[in-house]
C-alpha cells in the first residue's frame, strides 16, 4: 500500500478522499490555489501545496505542476477527484511517466471512451446494447440525413466529442434535418474542435441509469449494482438513488453483466461508471457513455453496499486484487443523495457566492462537504458546496430519512437550493418513484411554487421577536423554551424584505409567538427561518441614517446592493407607483417606485453602480 498520495482536487471530493487514506494510515498531500488558500480541504491534509491562482487552468488543470509537487513531497500516486485532470489521458501518461501510479484507469481506457461513437463501437462489439443509429466516418450532410432517415425520425444529431448536453440536437422531422446539423457542428467545433457527429434514434422519456464497476490489474471485474440520475437540471445531477427504483432483478442483474462485459472487454482498472440510458415504460436500456473516474454521487452506492469506494481505489492501484467477489457485494436498502449547490431556484438558479455563517448538519445524514462555518464559496469554482446522503431499509423510509435531513438541514450566509430539494422529496410522483429525465421540468410548478421561500405571518412574528429582543434588554421577554411572549406595554412595527418584498409587521405586548418547529438564525440584520423544509430568508429594513422613509420622496438603500437599471431621468415627471429603479440586494431584486405623483429631484445612481447600505439612491418633489 502506499505511504502517501497527493490529491489533485479540492472540495468536497478532496476531503473524502483525505478521510479515507486517513483512515487507512496512508499520509495525504493537498494542492491548492489562491481562492483555497485555508479551504476545508488544505486544513484537512497533512501538507498543502500551493499550485497557482484561483482559475483552474493555472492551478488544478496544470499537470506539470502537480507531478512536480508530488515527486518533491514523496507522493506516490495521485488521486485526480472528478473533474480536473480525473480524465485525462495526457496527465494520466504523465504520472505514468514520471514514475507515479495514477488512482484510476489507465491512459489507453481513458482514450477508448473519450469519444462516444468509438465507445459505443467498442462496447457493441462486446455485446452491449447500444441505440440503434449511425457511426460511420462519412460525415457530409447527404450521407447523414440518409442515415437518419433510415433510423427513423425523431433522431438526435450527437458531437462524438460532446458532453455534458453541449452539442446534441433533436430532429423531429426530416424538413428540420439540416438546418439542425449545421447548428450541431458549429457549437461542436467551437466548444470541443471537433464536429463529428453521430445520429441516434431518439429515446422519449428516458431515464438515466448507471452501473458502478471496478476492475483490477488481475482481469478481474465487478459491478457494484446501479443508480438512478434521472432528475437533472440543464445535465446537471440533483438527487441520485440506489438501487434504481421499480426495476425487476432480471433488468438489474442484465444492467450489471452488461457493465462487467464492458469492464472485461476494455481490461479496465480502477473505478467506473457505465452510463445507460432507459426507457421508462419497457426498461430497455442502451449503453451511452463510460466515465473513467469515481462518481460525484459514488455515496449512494456505498450506502447499500456498505463497501468505500476509495479505499477500494486505493487497494486496486497500489496491485491488490478486489476486495470481493460479485456474488460476495451486499445490496441492502435505499440510498439517496442530494446536491445542496451555491444557487438561487427562485432566481434562474443564478449561482451564488458568500460566506457560510451557519452550518448545521443533521445526525441522521451523512454529509459530504467542502465547507464549514466561516468558509468562503467563491465564483471560480463549481457551486456544489455539500452532498447529503440517507440510507433506508426501503425506498419509502429513505424518502422519510431524507425529508428528516432537509428539514434539519441549517445553513445561512448564503442562499442554496434546500427549499428545492425538499419540494422534490415531497412531490407525489417522485414518492411513487416515477422518475425520468423530464421529471424537474415537468413538476416545475410544485418544485418552485409561487410562495417559494415566501414568509407567512407567523414567521415575520416570529423574526421580529427575536430581532426586538436585544431591544428590550431581555426583561420584557417571556421565553419557555419553544414561545416566547411580550410583556409589558410594548408595540412595535418592523419591516422586513422577503424574497424582494417589503412586508411589514406590529408585534405588541401579550403577543405569544411560537417558534415550535421552526429553526430561526440571526446574522446581524438576516434572519433565516428553517420550517418544515422551507428556507425562509428575511433581511431586516431598517431606513437610513437620515430617517428619510421612501414615503417621504428620498429613498434610501437599506443595504449594501447593486443598482440594475434606472429608469427615469433626473427633472422627469412621474406618477404614483411609477417604477423609478431596480436595485439588487441580497440576491434580491427590489423595484422601487414613486410613493406619490412628482417631478424626480435628485438621482446620483447609474445602473450597474455598487451602493453603500444608507446611500440616497433618489428622491422626488411632490407635484404641486
Ligand atoms: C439521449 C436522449 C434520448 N435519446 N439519447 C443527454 C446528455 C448525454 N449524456 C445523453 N443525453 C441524452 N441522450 C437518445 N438516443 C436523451 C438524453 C437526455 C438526458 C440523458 C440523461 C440525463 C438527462 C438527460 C436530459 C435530456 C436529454
Amino acid at each position: 500500500m502506499f505511504t502517501k498520495i497527493l490529491i489533485a482536487n479540492r472540495g468536497e471530493i478532496a476531503c473524502r478522499i483525505i478521510q479515507t487514506a486517513r483512515a487507512m494510515g496512508i499520509a495525504t498531500v493537498a494542492v491548492y490555489s489562491d481562492a483555497d488558500k485555508g479551504a476545508r480541504h488544505v486544513r484537512l491534509a497533512d501538507e498543502a501545496i500551493r499550485i497557482g491562482p484561483a482559475a483552474s487552468r493555472e492551478s488544478y488543470l496544470r499537470g506539470d505542476t502537480i507531478i512536480n509537487v508530488a515527486k518533491k513531497t514523496g507522493a506516490e500516486a495521485i488521486h485526480p477527484g472528478y473533474g480536473f485532470l480525473s480524465e485525462n489521458e495526457d496527465f494520466a501518461k504523465a504520472c505514468q511517466t514520471a514514475g507515479i501510479k495514477f488512482i484510476g484507469p489507465s491512459a489507453e481506457a481513458i482514450n477508448a471512451m473519450g469519444l462516444k461513437d468509438k465507445a459505443k463501437e467498442i462496447m457493441s462489439a462486446a455485446g452491449v446494447p447500444i441505440v440503434p443509429g449511425y457511426l460511420g466516418a462519412k460525415q457530409d450532410a447527404a450521407t447523414l440525413k440518409t442515415e437518419a432517415g433510415k433510423v427513423g425520425y425523431p433522431v438526435l444529431i450527437k458531437a462524438v466529442a460532446g458532453g455534458g448536453g453541449k452539442g446534441m440536437r433533436l430532429v423531429e422531422a426530416e424538413k428540420e434535418f439540416d438546418e439542425a446539423l449545421t447548428a450541431c457542428k458549429r457549437e461542436a467545433m467551437a466548444s470541443f474542435s471537433n464536429d463529428h457527429v453521430m445520429i441516434e434514434k431518439y429515446i422519449t422519456k428516458p431515464r438515466h441509469v448507471e452501473v458502478q464497476v471496478f476492475g483490477d490489474s488481475h482481469g478481474n471485474g465487478v459491478y457494484l449494482h446501479e443508480r438512478d440520475c434521472s432528475l437533472q437540471r440543464r445535465h446537471q445531477k440533483v438527487v441520485e438513488e440506489a438501487p434504481a427504483p421499480g426495476l425487476p432483478d432480471k433488468i438489474r442483474k442484465a444492467l450489471g453483466e452488461a457493465a462487467v462485459k464492458a469492464v472485461k472487454t476494455l481490461k479496465y482498472e480502477n473505478a467506473g461508471t457505465i452510463e445507460f440510458i432507459m426507457d421508462s415504460k419497457t426498461h430497455e436500456f442502451f449503453f451511452m457513455e463510460m466515465n473513467t473516474r469515481l462518481q460525484v454521487e459514488h455515496p449512494v452506492t456505498e450506502m447499500i453496499t456498505g463497501l468505500d469506494l476509495v479505499e477500494w481505489q486505493l487497494r486496486v492501484a497500489s496491485g491488490e486484487k478486489l476486495p470481493l467477489a460479485q456474488d460476495e457485494i451486499p445490496c441492502d436498502g435505499h440510498a439517496f443523495e442530494v446536491r445542496l449547490y451555491a444557487e438561487d431556484p427562485a432566481n434562474q438558479f443564478l449561482p451564488q457566492t458568500g460566506t457560510i455563517a451557519t452550518f448545521l448538519h443533521p445526525d441522521s445524514a451523512r454529509i459530504d462537504s467542502a465547507v464549514e462555518e466561516d468558509d468562503v464559496v467563491s465564483i471560480h469554482y463549481d457551486p456544489m458546496i455539500a452532498k447529503i446522503i440517507i440510507h433506508g431499509m426501503d425506498r419509502d423510509e429513505a424518502i422519510e430519512e431524507m425529508q428528516a435531513a432537509l428539514e434539519d438541514t441549517v445553513l445561512t450566509g448564503i442562499v442554496t437550493n434546500q427549499e428545492f430539494l425538499a419540494n422534490i422529496f415531497r412531490q407525489k410522483d417522485f414518492i411513487k418513484g416515477d422518475v425520468d429525465t423530464g421529471f424537474i421540468a415537468r413538476h416545475e410548478k410544485d418544485l418552485l411554487p409561487d410562495d417559494y421561500g415566501m414568509a407567512d405571518e407567523d414567521d415575520l412574528r416570529a423574526a421580529a421577536t427575536l430581532a426586538v429582543t436585544p431591544d428590550l434588554g431581555g426583561n420584557d421577554v417571556w421565553d419557555n423554551g419553544d414561545n416566547w411572549r411580550l410583556n409589558g406595554s410594548f408595540s412595535k412595527t418592523l419591516t422586513f424584505l422577503n424574497r424582494g418584498q417589503k412586508k411589514n409587521i406590529t408585534i405588541g405586548a401579550g403577543a405569544t409567538l411560537k417558534t415550535l418547529d421552526r429553526t430561526i438564525v440571526e446574522d446581524g440584520n438576516d434572519i433565516t427561518i428553517f420550517r418544515d423544509g422551507r428556507v425562509i430568508r428575511l433581511h431586516r429594513y431598517i431606513p437610513g441614517a437620515d430617517g428619510a422613509e421612501q414615503g417621504e420622496g428620498r429613498v434610501i438603500a437599506p443595504m449594501p446592493g447593486k443598482i440594475i437599471d434606472v429608469m427615469v431621468k433626473k427633472g422627469a415627471t412621474v406618477t404614483k407607483d411609477q417604477p423609478l429603479l431596480i436595485m439588487e440586494a441580497m440576491k434580491m431584486q427590489m423595484t422601487i417606485r414613486a410613493a406619490f405623483a412628482g417631478t424626480v429631484d435628485e438621482l446620483p445612481v447609474t445602473a450597474g453602480q455598487q451602493v453603500a447600505d444608507g446611500a440616497l439612491l433618489i428622491s422626488l418633489a411632490e407635484a404641486a
